[in-house]
């Protein structure tokens, strides 16, 4: 029988940080997860090489299930995203073995194509409204069916998702918190009439996404909800915050503008009553926080029964190993919506060699064994960690609200 002989927990930093997991087995065999937890790296990569490798040297790397329970269930402490993100990467590596042992992609594993490819997203941002619309532009021509728009509130520096300069947009730069101002007013009278200026210009042939960012009272959500209607969204995103799940029951009353929520949120049972109680129409849980592919696929599995359809996350600070992980589950479930599809700076692409491919507004995963994903040691080496936070929000009077 084959075990696992080796578990390295790899961190490197090209274009940004990232924590990959990568168990070897007694057979030669390599899996990748990644374990990437933006502006908390380091404890996640402690949770792995203090806590969790030892318990994984020695096991049979097929018994993927008995594993996940076996780290989840003692643990004691369970769930939160440090927790769920260790356990996700050794689950995520477990399931690349598992295809490199089978000689096949991940996806076959998982029940076989459900689709063709699979819808994504992409970000537009602008400092001011024009900006906006060119971007929107630039990524039309890029062939994305779905753009999430976003731009600078006058007279509020450094609003969220308004990304400026080369490369990818990345909110952590800060070697300590940016504080970033922020005004809800300000910000609810003027996003209505960017997304309306979207609209304007390129019609309803575009699905139009928005993230709100956690940053309003639910409240002030629906009334956003309701003042976005005639422009049809595809989705409103984190118009609250997420764990307030009681919140959503009130949005719901006053708008039918959808709803995604669930890209900080790490387990089924955090997610459980939207979807039972259908408050969200798009659960954004990913392979990397919310405990692997074992765990994302009973929450969807249990969205599907309520028609809450898949919406993951899939921002730079997520690597492309759980970038394709989440494409070959995306590929197979039955209730998939959309991928966030940020990409990565191409120095990542040097460390995680991806066969990963973007075609007309879809990704595609390879066909290879396993995830379809190689890390490169030597380019990873050139790229040490670089300690980097995520901004803090704080209102015009000085309080810290949420970022
Ligand atoms: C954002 C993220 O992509 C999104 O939907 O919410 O970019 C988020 O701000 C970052 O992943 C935080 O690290
Ligand atoms: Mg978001």
């Amino acid at each position: 029988m084959s075990t696992i002989e080796r578990a390295e927990v790899l961190v490197t930093s090209p274009g940004r940080n990232y924590v990959t997991l990568r168990i070897t087995t007694s057979d030669g065999v390599t899996g990748l997860g990644d374990a990437t937890l933006n502006g908390r790296e380091l404890a996640v990569a402690s949770y792995l090489q203090d806590h969790l490798v030892p318990l994984l040297v020695g096991r049979d790397p097929a018994r993927i299930e008995d594993t996940w329970q076996y780290l989840y269930r003692g643990a004691y402490w369970r769930r939160g995203p440090v927790t769920m993100t260790a356990i996700a990467a050794v689950d995520t590596a477990l399931w690349d073995i598992k295809g490199k042992v089978a000689g096949l992609p991940v996806y076959q594993l998982l029940g076989g194509r459900s689709r063709e490819g699979v819808l994504v997203y992409g970000h537009a941002s602008g400092a001011d409204v024009p900006a906006l619309l060119d971007d929107v532009a630039r990524l039309r021509d890029e062939g994305y069916h779905a753009i999430r728009a976003q731009t600078a509130v006058p007279g509020v520096a450094g609003t969220y998702g308004v990304y400026s300069g080369s490369g990818v947009y990345e909110p952590a730069k800060g070697s300590l918190p940016d504080e970033q101002p922020w005004s809800t007013e300000k910000y609810l009278d003027f996003a209505p009439t960017y997304l309306a200026a979207v609209r304007e210009k390129f019609g309803f042939d575009l699905h139009l996404l928005h993230d709100v960012h956690h940053r309003l009272t639910p409240i002030e959500a629906a009334r956003l909800g309701k003042e976005l209607e005639p422009l049809r969204l595809f989705w409103m995103e984190d118009p609250t915050p997420a764990e307030d799940q009681e919140a959503f029951r009130l949005i719901r009353q006053h708008t039918t503008t959808p709803i995604a929520v669930g890209e900080n949120l790490t387990s089924i049972w955090d997610v459980q009553h939207l979807i039972t109680e259908r408050l969200v129409d798009y659960v954004r849980t990913t392979v990397v926080h919310a405990g692997g592919i074992t765990h994302l696929r009973r929450i969807f599995d249990l969205a599907a029964l309520y028609q809450v359809r898949s919406g993951s996350h899939g921002a730079g600070d997520l690597s492309p190993v759980s970038m394709a992980a989440a494409v070959h589950v995306d590929l197979a479930i039955p209730n998939f919506g959309i991928q966030e599809h940020m990409g990565h700076a191409g120095q990542t692409y040097d460390v995680f060699r991806s066969e990963v491919t973007f075609s007309d507004g879809m990704l595609h995963p390879s066909d290879a064994p396993g995830l379809g994903v190689e890390y490169d040691d030597e380019v990873a080496a050139r790229f040490p960690y670089d300690p980097k936070y995520l901004p803090v929000a704080r209102r015009l009077d000085g309080s810290v609200h949420d970022w």
